[in-house]
């Protein structure tokens, strides 16, 4: 997988880790040698999102500690008809905004570990971190007037510390002014990982996805203009007109993601937009294991719908050499604001999986319609 300078932080973070706990990681760069198909206890694959920091918080004792920021930032999103709209996102307490994102870190635990969060309020308004999907006891729910005074402007609150219940993958998102704030992009992937898993069980590539569609738009009338701000409200059709996953359409993610033959590519799917979706990959079963958090028998797939607030995981084995989309399966969200890409091409939520040694996509593939 392409290292950009933000998972590279991530894998320090990993580096910190291994010498906090003595425990063995392993991501997937490493994780591709004899007994990969095999019965022996590995170290589980630790779950990257691109364009995103991997944050796996600073353990004490028993506690994992994670430290969030929500701040406005300015992200690209597209690269046509827009590049960038301001949204609101996290990023690891102490860092430089442009660390920022949204979704925001992809938090890393272990099984067995209590979980913490110290949540500081760079926005204008107040907000909180609600963790959606784990056995948080009431007063880290973080419901704003209900069991939770929302994080005010400019101070930092430490929620209690408890044990998350078991292993999956969770989410993170705000709960105050919900309606405004989470459009604009206060989401975030929360996984809980056992620590060993069997070797024909542990995949070589555990991405994180987070679906998302932005309104970016001027209170001017104008829409889908440069810099313009992720607003709550869809648009005068009723539509949130960027559909993309980890806060970026397709063409502006930086490009494919690397696979190689015979990899177990396991995807971590979170829906964090409004609206249902569909998703479909191309030329090779898929393997639903995980329901909400929730081990699943395996079932065999090749779409997947997800509703709003759902996280599912699904695998697929790498046995189908070539360049194989996977995306949003709506017409509607396989384009930036209605316009498709190159010479048609989907854009929007999707993502393209390249196998080493295939022909390299097209670098024209994302570019504005001809
Ligand atoms: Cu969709």
């Amino acid at each position: 997988m392409k290292l950009n300078g933000k998972m590279l932080a991530g894998l320090s973070a990993i580096a910190l880790v291994t010498a906090l706990t003595g425990a063995q990681v392993s991501t997937g760069a490493n994780n591709d040698g004899p007994g990969r198909d095999g019965n022996a206890p590995v170290a589980t694959t630790i779950p990257t999102t691109p364009g995103v920091d991997t944050d796996m918080g600073e353990l004490q004792g028993d506690t994992r500690i994670f430290r969030l920021t929500a701040v406005e930032v300015t992200q690209q999103i597209a690269t046509f008809p827009i590049k960038t709209a301001k949204v609101l996102g996290w990023k690891a307490t102490g860092s430089d905004d442009i660390k920022a994102s949204s979704p925001g870190p992809t938090l890393v635990s272990y099984e067995g570990e209590k979980v913490q969060f110290v949540v500081t309020n760079d926005l204008d308004q107040p907000t909180s971190l609600h963790p959606h999907g784990t056995h948080e006891p009431n007063a880290a729910d973080g419901v704003a007037g209900i069991d939770f005074e929302p994080v005010k402007p400019g101070t930092t609150r430490t929620y209690p510390a408890y044990q998350p219940g078991h292993a999956g993958t969770f989410a993170y998102h705000t709960h105050t002014k919900t309606a405004e704030q989470e459009p604009r992009g206060l989401v975030g992937l929360i996984t809980i990982l056992p620590k060993t898993t069997q070797a024909k069980q542990n995949p070589q590539i555990d991405i994180g996805m987070t679906l998302q569609q932005f309104n970016p738009s001027w209170d001017d009338g104008r829409t889908v203009s440069e810099g313009a701000p992720a607003v709550p409200k869809p648009d005068e059709r009723g539509m949130f007109p960027f559909s993309t996953i980890n806060g970026k359409t397709g063409d502006a993610a930086g490009g494919p993601i690397n696979i190689n033959q015979g990899d177990l590519v396991q995807i971590r799917l979170y829906n964090a937009s409004g609206m249902a979706h569909s998703m479909h990959l191309h030329g090779m079963d898929m393997t639903l294991v995980d329901i909400n958090g929730h081990p699943t028998p395996p079932t065999t797939i090749t779409t997947q719908a997800i509703e709003p607030g759902e996280f599912f995981t699904v695998q697929f084995r790498a046995n189908n050499p070539g360049n194989w989309v996977f995306h949003c399966s709506f017409p509607g969200h396989q384009a930036n604001a209605s316009e498709s890409g190159y010479q048609g091409a989907p854009v929007g939520m999707l993502r393209i999986f390249h196998y080493s040694g295939s022909a390299p996509v097209p670098a024209d593939y994302f570019g504005s319609p001809s």
